[in-house]
């Protein structure tokens, strides 16, 4: 019998199941997998010509076989109003993932809203409205209806700078080519909204400006890059937890033909645990900085590559800017960008110096650049794929660290050359498509700090949940609640009065400084609690979507089941919005405003998707998408010859460089010297408290736990956030396994649960972030960097225990993460 699935067998898959294309809908990677369906009544036989996989399943089958499936990828849902078997297992044949699936994406079907089964039964199905004190499901006409009465009141009887957006920019569920399209649309066209923020981010801006001023897109290689090269130079970032199936086939793979792997992070990951199986502990480096300390340490490495001759002349004399300074530093650059010689000027750094400021040896930073860039016996140039991700993004000096990991490939030429690259290694997948958003201006407005100073009237609110997510949480928290609840009293009062006069009171509240809030999600999230409206989304493959993936693979996730209740796609969400805005602009005389929310006559995610992403890559359609299955195609997309569209392997492999617009082609180096911390605050939270509050993800959790909360194969697992700590530190605070506690410093408080790890360096723990039982943004400062860049990483508070070991935490394993073989 399957643990707590009240079965003791599955289904067979018949062969004559319905199968679908799915690109997994959470990270980066993006698995293949494949969706098969049937009628509740039927199922295969173990003949071979009776199921899906041709084989005699009355056999014993060989190791790797693909003819099974896990209970975790089985359910019963909806498909064109029936009630279906739904299998989804991963892809043998898709070359992202050959067949792997991870703890994430092999649990997507069990995490579907079935009536049948009960999965998932906190969808939101029908849209709520804050009605006599409760949340009342209404009609979308009534609900949208309200929300552009509303928003049209505010902005024409003030601006479009009191409309306040947070929205997702990323591809996979709650973005996709379809989404980012229509929500671009409605702010950016019809509307020109400069109050806009990224669901990751305070503001609208980039991860990685640097990369991108300096010429260079920051996803440029291939997975396969990773297989062919020297040396993996991975920086603050853990991708066997987070980009799982990149890291299991293809970095490991580069591993087992030879590849060498550095790993800079202040933690001892379970990917450096796991490269050390793979490669032999004598091919694997890890680098333990002190936190905040990378950009000292890329610079040295950068100076040592420099001075010992290691760097690659000939690129650098025909690729990168030789005259002196290109860009000055400025507001918005904040490091001048130009010649390597230009650049080394601020950039020198001595191992001894920086050995010093990094906490490491001297002869670990000169192996690190020696591995990286140190030619062969033979005279050939070591070829290095270098990657990063949240360590430094959301670390300390954003645009510089950022620059001089791009300096290290510029220097060794080990970008768009087969085993090289400088990327990163993302979050969710992408699939940014908009109109021009350079309305918003760099730097981009705070928009935290403009919700939080009382300015905008309306905050629309996509697919995202700062009460678990954002920095500077708790005050965030605190002035959002007071403000929208000014609104919600004002609905109230006026309980019983016809439209008119329920707009009427709302837009007074807002005048005395109320905030009206419209969420757009799939479940009841916890910014949710302050919305006056609630949206229910679909979900990727309730809809089909397209996305690309951190090789830029573009594929069509098909849709396979019904949106659960009412819910509707995002893109149509945000249609029904502007046509209500025309509608309701038209109403108030305002004519030439209301033409500009014409446009929007879309029936289907794919309108949307011809309307935007389509509409300029005329090559791209669903249907040639879904011929290219889920190998898809690799932007940018090239021509369609012979009935398959024609991609792009590597860029800049022609050596002309061209993300920053610059006619000359040339790439440019980043002037990034080393000066501490950089965000307002950081240094002297540093100085005030015993532990560095490092703040991780975790192979399990998917983002904020969203579908996970409600799925208790993982919350028995971890009911609380995790916080890994040194047990001699649990020692000296009296603590033990699963015991709760507090964290505290001058921002805020928040609280977990005590997880011993004997690698963990004193006074330095790790909790899990985005948790909707402790959210670890309470204890993050304000504090930013350059153009906005939130620093979530360093943050710094005491611990206090709040209470033993619950009955749910006694009874969990604490058992190293780590494995030994
Ligand atoms: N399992 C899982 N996978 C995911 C996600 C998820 O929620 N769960 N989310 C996806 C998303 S949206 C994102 S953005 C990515 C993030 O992917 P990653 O960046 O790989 O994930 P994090 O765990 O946030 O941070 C990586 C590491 O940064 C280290 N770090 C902290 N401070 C510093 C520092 O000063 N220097 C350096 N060098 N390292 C430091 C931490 O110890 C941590 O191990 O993951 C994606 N993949
Ligand atoms: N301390 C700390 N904080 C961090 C980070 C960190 O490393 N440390 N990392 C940051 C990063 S990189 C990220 S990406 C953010 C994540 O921050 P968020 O974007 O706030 O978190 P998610 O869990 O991705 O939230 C997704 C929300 O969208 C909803 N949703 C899911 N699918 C759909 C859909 O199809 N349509 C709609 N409308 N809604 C949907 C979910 O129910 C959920 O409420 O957190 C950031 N915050
Ligand atoms: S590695 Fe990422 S894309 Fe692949 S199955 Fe896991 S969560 Fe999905
Ligand atoms: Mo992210």
């Amino acid at each position: 019998m399957a643990y707590k699935r009240q079965i003791d067998r599955l289904p067979i898959i018949p062969a004559d199941a319905q199968e679908f294309n799915v690109t997994c809908h959470y990270c980066i990677v993006g698995c293949g997998y494949k969706a098969y369906t049937w009628p509740m009544n039927r199922q295969g036989g173990t003949a071979p010509n009776q199921n899906k996989f041709g084989v005699d399943l009355s056999e014993q089958q060989f190791m790797e076989s693909e003819a099974w499936y896990a209970p975790s990828m089985y359910n019963v849902v909806r498909q064109n109003g029936k009630d279906v078997h739904l299998v989804v297992k991963p892809d043998s044949e898709c070359v992202v993932n050959s067949g792997l699936g991870s703890v994430r994406g092999a649990r997507m079907a069990e995490n579907r809203p079935s009536k049948v089964t009960g999965t998932q039964q906190q969808r939101l199905s029908d849209p709520l409205v804050w009605r006599n004190g409760v949340w009342q499901p209404t009609s979308w006409d009534d609900a949208l209806d309200l929300v552009a009465r509303v928003t049209a009141r505010v902005i024409t009887e003030g601006s479009e700078d009191d409309l306040v957006v947070s929205v997702f920019d990323h591809g996979g569920s709650a973005g996709g080519y379809e989404n980012t399209w229509a929500t671009g649309k409605l702010y950016f066209q019809s509307m020109s909204i400069r109050n806009i923020r990224i669901h990751n981010r305070p503001a609208y801006n980039s991860e990685v400006h640097s990369s991108r001023d300096m010429g260079v897109d920051e996803l440029n290689n291939s997975y396969v890059d990773y297989e062919l090269t020297d040396t993996i130079f991975v920086v603050g970032a853990n991708p066997m937890e987070t980009q799982t199936n990149l890291y299991l086939n293809h970095m490991v793979k580069g591993m087992q033909n030879g590849a060498r792997f550095i790993m800079v992070d202040p933690r001892r990951t379970v990917s450096v645990n796991s490269a050390e199986l793979y490669a032999g502990p004598d091919n694997v480096l890890h680098l333990p900085i002190k936190e905040g300390t990378d950009l000292a340490l890329l610079n040295a490495i950068m100076t040592e590559i420099v001075d010992q001759g290691w760097s690659d002349s000939d690129f650098i004399a025909n690729s990168t800017f030789q005259d002196g300074a290109a860009v000055a530093q400025d507001e918005a650059h904040p490091a001048s960008l130009g010649s390597l010689d230009h650049a080394m000027e601020e950039i020198r750094l001595s191992l001894d110096e920086a050995a010093e400021i990094c906490g490491v040896p001297v002869e670990d930073i000169a192996k690190a650049a020696a591995w990286i860039a140190k030619p062969h016996d033979d005279g050939s140039r070591r070829k290095a794929a270098l990657a990063y991700e949240k360590g430094i993004i959301w670390g300390n000096d954003n645009y510089r660290v950022v620059g001089a990991m791009v300096n290290i490939a510029l220097a060794t030429g080990n970008i768009g050359r087969e085993g090289g690259g400088v990327c990163r290694l993302g979050g969710h997948q992408e699939g940014y498509f908009r109109p021009d958003e350079s309305v918003v201006g760099r730097p981009a407005e705070y928009v935290d700090q403009f919700l939080i100073r009382g300015l905008g009237g309306v905050h629309h609110v996509w697919a995202c949940d700062h009460h678990k997510t954002t920095i500077n949480a708790s005050e965030f928290k605190r002035a959002h609640k007071r403000r929208s609840d000014m609104v919600k009293d004002a609905i109230d009062s006026a309980a019983g009065g016809t439209r008119e006069q329920l707009v009427d009171a709302i837009v007074s509240a807002i005048n005395a400084g109320g905030l009206f809030v419209v969420d757009m999600d799939i479940i009841h999230s916890q910014i949710g609690q302050n919305a006056h409206v609630i949206l229910p989304a679909c979900e990727s493959n309730e809809m089909n979507l397209t996305s690309m993936n951190g090789e830029r693979r573009l594929r069509l996730s098909e849709k396979y089941m019904d949106p659960y209740g009412n819910s509707r796609p995002d893109c149509l969400i945000a249609a029904g919005i502007a046509q209500n805005m025309e509608r309701v602009l038209r109403d108030m005389g305002q004519d030439a405003y209301a033409d500009k929310f014409k446009g929007y006559d879309w029936d289907t995610e794919e309108d949307a998707f011809m309307d935007g992403y389509g509409a300029k890559h005329t090559d791209v359609t669903y249907d040639r998408l879904r011929d290219s299955g889920n190998n898809g195609v690799q932007e940018p997309v090239a021509g369609y010859e012979n009935g398959q569209l024609i991609g792009t392997e590597r860029l800049y492999t022609d050596g002309v460089f061209t993300r920053h617009g610059r006619e000359d082609g040339k790439a440019l180096f980043c002037a990034s010297g080393w000066r501490g911390w950089q965000a307002a605050g950081k240094a002297r939270e540093q100085a005030a408290h015993k532990y560095w509050i490092n703040n991780v993800r975790a192979n399990i959790f998917w983002q904020n736990q969203f579908l996970d909360q409600k799925n208790e194969f993982i919350q028995e697992r971890f009911p609380y956030p995790f916080i890994e700590m040194n047990p001699d530190d649990m020692v000296e605070e009296g603590l033990n396994p699963g015991d709760l506690v507090e964290i505290i410093n001058n921002n805020g408080v928040t609280q977990g649960m005590v997880y011993p790890t004997a690698t963990a360096k004193p006074r330095q723990v790790a909790m899990v972030f985005g948790s909707p039982a402790g959210s670890q943004g309470n204890v993050i400062n304000a504090g930013v960097n350059e153009l906005v860049l939130p620093n979530y990483k360093h943050c710094w508070g005491d611990i206090r225990k709040v209470s033993n070991a619950t009955r749910e935490t006694a009874g969990i394993s604490f058992k190293s993460k780590e494995i030994a073989l």
